[in-house]
C-alpha cells in the first residue's frame, strides 16, 4: 500500500491537527494518517483502488486548511 506525504497548511493546534486527523481518516479505502503538526504534513496509507491523493487533498480542504 503507498505511503504518502501531503503539506497542510493552516494547522496552528492540536485541535487543528485532529480535525484534519478525522477528516482523513473517514475517507473509504484510508489505512493509515499520521498528521504531523509542526511538520505541517500528513502522512496517509491508503489503497489506490478506492482512493487518491486528490480526494485525501479535498477532504483536508473541506475541513478548512490548504492541501
Ligand atoms: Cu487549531
Amino acid at each position: 500500500m503507498p505511503e504518502t506525504k501531503i503539506k497542510i497548511e493552516g494547522m496552528s493546534c492540536g485541535h487543528c491537527q485532529t480535525t484534519v486527523t478525522n477528516a482523513i481518516s473517514a475517507i473509504d479505502g484510508v489505512s493509515h494518517v499520521e498528521v504531523g503538526l509542526e511538520e505541517g504534513q500528513a502522512k496517509v496509507m491508503y489503497d489506490p483502488e478506492k482512493t487518491d491523493i486528490e480526494a485525501i487533498k479535498g477532504a483536508v480542504v473541506k475541513v478548512g486548511y490548504k492541501a
